[in-house]
């Protein structure tokens, strides 16, 4: 990835009409590229109106002659721009996302001639979508995540969100390919059967375009797990490519069943790295496989082999080194966990596309996999427990993914070196 500057600045501004799944994509576009170690945040105009006290509005107050319901969404688009303002310059933003409805041109002038002003590029990104099916799932969703109804009953919430849907397609206006001609955007149709683009011109912003392209909305879940225990984790060794332990075979065994306990009839991919122990550990499981050669575990250079202690012993700097910035670290000859995301985003891009898939791995690549899903922050992510002989299962959703871990009850050694000690032990 290369290093971005002031001059890349970018402002993802979002258009549509409410339950298009606005949100979805701008809380995935501020993760992918944190992940990415882009500088990137969401500034959602809702939020702002809500703290502005107008925390359960009814659906007239979006009515577009509602004089004074316009007047508090106008001040709180202007809170939200300065404050992304402020953001672009004391945190040296890259990317920042307007989570706004956006439906009128004038408003969308109003706001790329600000953001030029300061210097930073508007991409327009439309979610357009006449799936009535599909807008009803997501006004079903919302109305049970947004706080804007909070405490509200069920079926007067979907009347209402419905209701002021209907206040702004009086005045919507999509984004037109002759008379938008000039702007840089993106329309998505029903999600992503048809994607028009314009103008895009950045990398950045082609990056985003094609990670936007790859994201679907179907309902599917995740699962990861890492081999099971090794001959080296039982030597406290890392790296290697050593066979499973006779423990980490009762797990590979036992592995099947788990799976279907939690996953049922689903056909499953499973996706393993190219090392023995994923190979062995799959073994039993009746799903197509595939391998990556980007699932291998992060390379620990001349480390390879090796026990903490000796490291330690043997290379005290870098042993030190690595505990302060574990994330940055590389080992000599070897990889940092920054690497090792580098490499698998093609993975993430690949998953991002695939419905059930199993991933079985390693403990430093399931912490950057887990820590994409889970939105962990940069620095805590190389220090995530992911203990052996545990699936994790991974449920994608509007905000956020849930997770949900099952021990399968076959004892192994912790493999987790707490900062500062060459002492293997799990976290409490
Ligand atoms: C979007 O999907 C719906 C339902 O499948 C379909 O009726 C509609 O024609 C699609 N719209 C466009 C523009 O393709
Ligand atoms: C599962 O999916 C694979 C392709 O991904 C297919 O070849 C296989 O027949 C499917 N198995 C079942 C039981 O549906
Ligand atoms: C309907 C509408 O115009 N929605 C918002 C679009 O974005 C502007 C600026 O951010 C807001 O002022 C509008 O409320």
């Amino acid at each position: 990835m290369p290093v971005f500057t002031v001059s890349n600045r970018l402002c993802v501004i979002m258009v549509g009409l409410p339950a298009r799944g606005k949100s979805f994509i701008s809380q995935k576009i501020v993760r992918y590229l944190s992940w990415l170690s882009v500088p990137s945040k969401c500034f959602n105009v809702g939020h702002y109106r809500r703290l502005m006290g107008t925390v359960h509005p009814k659906a007239a107050f979006f009515d577009p002659d509602n004089e004074e319901g316009l007047k508090l969404r106008e001040m709180a688009a202007e809170r939200a721009l300065e404050d992304m303002l402020e953001w672009f310059t004391a945190e040296e933003g890259i990317v920042a996302i307007l989570d706004a409805t956006n439906t009128t041109r004038a408003r969308r002038e109003w706001v790329a001639r600000k953001l030029r002003a300061n210097s930073i590029e508007p991409m327009f990104l439309e979610s357009w979508c006449d799936d009535q099916d599909l807008i009803l799932r997501n006004v079903v969703e919302l109305k049970s995540t947004s706080p804007d109804y909070e405490g509200v009953e069920s079926e007067v919430a979907i009347h209402d969100f419905l209701a002021r849907i209907k206040k702004y397609e009086k005045i919507y206006q999509p984004l037109d390919e002759s008379h938008d001609k000039e702007l840089t955007f993106v329309r998505l149709i029903n999600v992503s059967q048809q994607v028009i683009i314009n103008r895009i011109e950045s990398y950045l912003e082609s990056r985003i375009v094609f990670y936007i392209m790859n994201l679907h909305i179907k309902p599917r879940y995740i699962w990861l797990s890492r081999h099971g225990e090794s001959i080296y984790n039982v030597e406290k060794k890392i790296g290697g490519d050593s066979h499973l332990s006779p423990r980490g075979l009762q797990y590979a065994r036992k592995l099947p069943e788990i799976v279907k306990q939690s996953a049922g009839d689903a056909n499953l991919t499973t996706w393993i790295s190219t090392l023995v122990r994923t190979g062995e550990t799959a073994q039993f499981l009746p799903y197509k496989q595939l391998q990556w050669k980007a699932l291998d575990e992060l390379d620990a250079g001349v480390c390879d082999g090796m026990t903490y202690y000796e490291i330690q012993e043997k290379y005290p700097e870098d042993f030190k080194a690595r505990d302060d910035d574990k994330f940055e670290y590389r080992y000599r000859g070897g990889e940092s966990y920054r690497d090792v995301i580098v490499r698998l985003e093609p993975v993430i891009m690949e998953l991002e596309r695939q419905e059930n898939i199993l991933i079985i791995t390693h403990q430093a690549v399931l912490r950057c996999i887990y820590a994409y899903f889970m939105n962990v922050p940069q620095e805590e992510s190389p220090w995530v427990s992911i203990p052996l002989h545990t699936l994790i299962k991974l449920e994608p959703r509007a905000y956020g993914t849930r997770a949900t871990r099952i021990k399968a009850d076959i004892p192994a050694v912790s493999t987790y070196k707490e900062r500062g000690s060459s002492q293997l032990k799990d976290p409490q």
